[in-house]
């Protein structure tokens, strides 16, 4: 999708909305609408025109990133210009990105800014984020290939006395290699009893005989964001680790086999809490099935107990059960997929066979 239809689509909002413009602050609403990735400005979109204010550093980049947008070149007080444009084309009600913005910002805005109404937007962008166009799922299938590729390499790796760390930063090394601008969020690699923390941080901690690692992460291509998450054994498991590896790799892959349009991210969170639950780990699976993926890690829609919204074709969602017992390990699997007609088409394509190595 061009970013000619993400504006259109942003005017349509408008206008269902009642709203004679909105300003957007947000950096990353800012560029998805816009096209400018630089990282300071106003995006200001009426009905049926485009502003793009900034400073001089960045007027040149803003000029050939954001095609459909008129660039304005900010010079000490933001609020001149913007009330100039408010007052040139008669705006009324203006929205402003009310999650995005501080106490303090807010209070400039309605001091200094000259519109009758100033209304808050919500999530109005966010949710426009949230069905993927053909451009952004190629940028995130290119994200979680190269994590794909992260992960085999890791594998070669891994073996007694190697630490938590050491595995992290390989993982992170290789995918930079790859062609990542970043990671989508902080490397997490825990072993041993350390694997019953979902989010734990990687530490000095070795690598042993018996150990279950659980390895999640991700990276940034051009701005979208890639996650996935294996779990192995190292060297031999006893039967209760190879019993939580199957109950969680069952929930995984009957969620995502029965994960597609109109059905509710609570609906697909509840095929793999019952699994879990059949066997007697309710308890130890405490988060979400899974999340939205974007331009932010973590986005709408949500799989969960509280996941009321139907899904569509174009969302990009995680799903990834787990079991987590204190004191002895966890394991969670996670894969990303993009919701299609007629399914799930799957970005990441590691095993998922219990590896033992
Ligand atoms: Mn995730």
């Amino acid at each position: 999708m061009s970013l000619k239809i993400r504006l259109n689509r942003l005017q349509q909002k408008l206008k269902e909305n009642g709203l004679d413009a909105i300003m957007i602050t947000n950096s990353i609403n800012r560029s998805y609408i816009s096209g400018f990735y630089g990282t300071a400005g106003y995006a200001i979109v009426m009905q049926n025109k485009a502003f793009l204010l900034t400073d001089f550093r960045y007027t040149q980049q803003a000029a050939n990133q954001a095609q459909y947008f008129e660039v304005i070149q900010l010079e000490g007080n933001p609020f001149e210009k913007i009330n100039l444009l408010i007052k040139d084309y008669d705006v009324k009600t203006l929205g402003f990105e009310d999650k995005d913005i501080t106490y303090y910002q807010y209070a400039q805005f309605k001091e200094k800014i000259n519109a009758d109404q100033l209304i808050p937007v919500k999530d109005l962008i966010l949710n426009l984020r949230k069905i993927k166009d053909e451009t952004e799922i190629e940028k995130m299938r290119e994200a979680a290939k190269i994590a794909d590729m992260a992960f085999s390499h890791i594998l070669k790796m891994i073996k007694p006395g190697i630490t938590e760390i050491e595995i992290a930063l390989e993982l992170e090394f290789f995918m930079k290699k790859k062609g990542a601008k970043s990671l989508s969020f902080d490397t997490i690699v825990v072993s041993g009893v350390r694997s019953s923390l979902p989010h734990g941080q990687p530490t000095h901690k070795t690598i042993e005989v018996g150990d279950l690692v659980t390895m999640d992460f991700g990276c940034v291509v051009d701005g979208y964001c890639s996650d996935m998450t294996r779990t192995i054994g190292i060297g031999s498991l006893n039967q209760k680790q190879k019993e939580i590896y199957h109950i969680v790799l069952e929930a995984q892959t009957k969620a995502l086999a029965l994960l597609r349009h109109g059905k509710t991210g609570k609906e697909i969170d509840k095929i793999a809490r019952d699994i879990i639950t059949s066997y007697g780990y309710k308890n130890y699976f405490g988060h979400g099935l899974g999340h939205g993926v974007g331009c932010e890690i973590h986005e709408d829609p949500r799989l969960s107990p509280v996941g009321e919204e139907s899904l569509k074709p174009g969302m990009v969602v995680t799903v990834e059960p787990g079991i987590y017992i204190k004191g002895f390990g966890g394991v969670r699997i996670e894969d990303m997929v993009v919701i299609t007609d007629d399914g799930v088409d799957n970005f990441v394509s590691s095993t998922k066979e219990l590896l033992i190595i």
